[in-house]
């Protein structure tokens, strides 16, 4: 591989930006293209971040360009054929969450890179945010012992819609918005999961969908956790976009409070520090969590290339996060707890 490695993106709205600048922090990566089928915004970020070529057709790109990776930022709907287009070209390939809107079309992606022996990482960047590797690191340092239940939790009033119009007319979506982030952190936590249970609520009246999600998951290694999340929370303070963690083991507790303080509590007593990201040239309150997360998550999947090592959370790896979403949808129209299948 040629060294900086030759990239592209694909989709230059408004999350792709965070990527765009990630990649022009990460030394080892030159973009050579940007793509949006809204021609405006591809030639409006090939300026703003100096990429020498710009497309509306992500066919004709790969077509022309000689590329070592493609991102996809798009949204969903076009994830599989953008991925599928990528694996005929034998380009390796990162793609957002959610994967697909279907079950079916998540597989077909995982099975067309196999097939073309082509990596494949879905860009799932809340494990990777400052705070909760903190809390991995917390884990792993074995103060509490191995934790056997816990609490993410990421309760907002801010107005997401905004951003992201297109959320609001989604057949399905919290959990499959962002509950998805916070079940791949249980898995992160407490690994995999046996059962999961679910309520959903729709409280804001201008979306199609639930807005409000209670999990409650039994893991299969004996742990219990709970894992909400809602848009519609009108609190003191609005704490978006922090997950917050609540983990117990059998010799004490870890808690990611609001603020970014990690509390310790061991045999020894109760340490609290701050691990706030620091803010760089190009983010800012309060979503500096979630870019820096993206420059983390985009430098996992270089290291990754760059050592011929499975990503995390590849595209393999995501179906069993997106399993336990399809789950959750599954256990609330049932009423029943389900296992998830993967
Ligand atoms: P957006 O609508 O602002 O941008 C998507 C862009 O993709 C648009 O400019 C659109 O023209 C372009 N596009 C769509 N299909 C295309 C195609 N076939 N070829 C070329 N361009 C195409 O959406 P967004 O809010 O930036 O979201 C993009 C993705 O990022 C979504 O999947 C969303 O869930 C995800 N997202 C992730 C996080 C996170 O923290 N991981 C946060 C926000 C959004
Ligand atoms: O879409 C969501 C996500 O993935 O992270 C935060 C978000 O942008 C809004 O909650």
């Amino acid at each position: 591989m040629p060294d900086p490695l030759r990239g592209a993106v694909i989709g230059c709205g408004f999350f792709a930006q965070n990527h765009l600048h990630a990649w022009k922090d990460i030394a080892d990566v030159q973009l050579v293209a940007v793509c949006d089928k809204d021609t405006a915004k591809a030639a409006a970020a090939a300026e703003r971040f100096g990429v020498p070529a710009h497309y509306a057709d992500a066919a004709a790109m790969f077509a022309r360009e000689t590329l070592d990776f493609v991102d996809v930022a798009t949204t969903m709907p076009s994830h599989r054929p953008l991925v599928e287009l990528a694996a005929r070209h034998r380009v390796p390939v990162i793609v957002q969450k959610p994967f697909a809107p279907t079950w079916d079309d998540c597989v077909a992606m995982v099975a067309a890179c196999a097939a073309a022996e082509v990596p494949l990482m879905v860009h799932e960047n809340f494990r990777f945010q400052g705070p909760l590797i903190a809390v991995r690191a917390a884990v792993a340092a074995g103060t509490i012992g191995v934790p056997h239940f816990g609490r993410i939790s990421f309760r907002t009033n801010y107005d997401v819609f905004a951003n992201q119009p297109y959320l609001a007319l989604e057949e399905r979506l919290i959990i499959l918005d962002l509950g998805i982030h916070l079940l791949d952190v249980a898995r992160v936590l407490f690994g995999e999961v046996e059962t999961i249970a679910c309520r959903t609520q729709r409280v804001r009246p201008n979306v199609r969908a639930e807005d409000m999600a209670t999990m409650l998951l039994h893991h299969k290694s004996g742990a219990t956790s709970i894992v909400d999340c809602s848009y519609s929370s009108r609190l003191a303070s609005d704490p978006f976009p922090q997950t917050l963690v609540h983990l117990e083991g059998p010799q004490g507790s870890i808690a990611l409070l609001e603020g970014y303080r990690l509390r310790v509590t061991g045999p020894a007593g109760t340490t609290e520090r701050d691990v706030a990201t620091p803010l760089l040239s190009w983010t800012s309150q309060p979503w500096h969590v979630a870019q820096e997360s993206v420059l983390n998550t985009q430098r996992h999947w270089v290291a990754s290339l760059r050592a011929g090592r499975v990503p995390e959370t590849s595209g393999a790896d995501n179906l069993r996060t997106y399993a336990l979403v399809t789950a959750a949808y599954r256990a609330a129209a049932e009423r029943r707890a389900v296992m998830p299948e993967a």
